[in-house]
């Protein structure tokens, strides 16, 4: 029987020439299940949602609701925080809440930890983790992701999860490169991690990319699962956004209104000798 590792490795490969974009290079074998090894490395953003500093645009709070280059996405609107707002903290846990109203309209959320102004926390080398429990359902994308700061030439997307609630026996990595003037440069690494079904349901998992100059290492439950050469373009700091969407490529007749995204912490631990950017 093949072990996670092996499965995960064959996944990968296969699907490569089934994708659109070109890929950046053949995703590498993980060693068996190799642990997370942080010694040496300094917390740096600690939030565990005992409370939530958040406003719709900043600046002054940790987080913003909205993507920075206001590019929110999705069927549902990401809402402010007020009245109807899609975050709650109970006992050290943030709820992000999808529900439809009265008029069939969708409203979810989604946090930054950049605005627009270029306040907020990045970091370049390090480990960025989330401890997340997902809802399911058909018509649900839920995600952990990053991207770089500077966008001057290109985006430089990686996103640590995405998950597809019709597809609920995996979660998808993607480290992209979108070029902003040379589509030849545009590449992306992916990787379909298959996974137990419920897996992400029925409990809290810790979910988190180690991101070093050379390579990209993909962690579940702090096990490598993947990992992909870091892109040049990926050698730049980088800002942190989760959210819990409703995904345009599936139904939403029958997503449960409303669908809770529940997490327990968001982390990032800087590699010795790396400053994170916060201001
Ligand atoms: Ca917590």
């Amino acid at each position: 029987m093949l072990s996670i590792a092996h499965r995960l490795a064959i996944v990968a490969i296969a699907i490569c020439p089934l994708l659109a974009s070109p890929i950046a290079a053949i995703p590498v074998l993980a060693e068996e299940g190799a642990p997370l090894d942080l010694t040496g490395y300094t917390l740096v953003f600690d939030e565990e949602f005992e409370t939530l500093d958040v406003s719709p645009w900043g600046p002054g709070t940790r987080w913003i609701a909205h993507t920075p280059w206001n590019g929110d996405f999705g069927l549902a609107r990401f809402a402010d925080p007020g009245p109807d707002s899609p975050f709650s903290t109970k006992d050290g846990i943030l709820h992000i809440t999808a529900k439809k109203d009265e008029h069939n309209r969708w409203r979810s959320g989604l946090l930054s930890s950049h605005d627009r102004a270029g306040y907020g926390f990045s970091l370049k080398y390090g480990y960025f983790e989330i401890r997340a429990k997902l809802p399911p359902g058909e018509g649900l994308w839920s995600a952990f992701w990053l991207i770089g700061v500077d966008g001057s030439e290109a985006t430089a997307e990686i996103d640590i999860f995405e998950h597809y609630g019709d597809v609920p026996h995996r979660f998808t990595t993607n480290v992209h490169v979108f070029h902003k003037t040379d589509r030849a440069q545009s590449h992306t690494a992916r990787i379909f991690n298959s996974i137990p079904k419920g897996l992400l349901y029925s409990q809290f998992n810790l979910i988190g990319a180690l991101i070093e100059e050379d390579w990209i290492r993909i962690y579940l439950n702090r096990k490598e699962i993947w990992r992909t050469p870091t892109p040049p373009l990926h050698r730049q700091e980088r800002f942190i956004l989760l959210n819990l969407a409703l995904d345009p490529h599936q139904s939403i007749e029958h997503t449960p209104s409303p669908s809770v995204m529940h997490v327990d912490y968001v982390k990032v631990w800087a590699r010795p000798h790396e400053a994170p950017t916060t201001r």
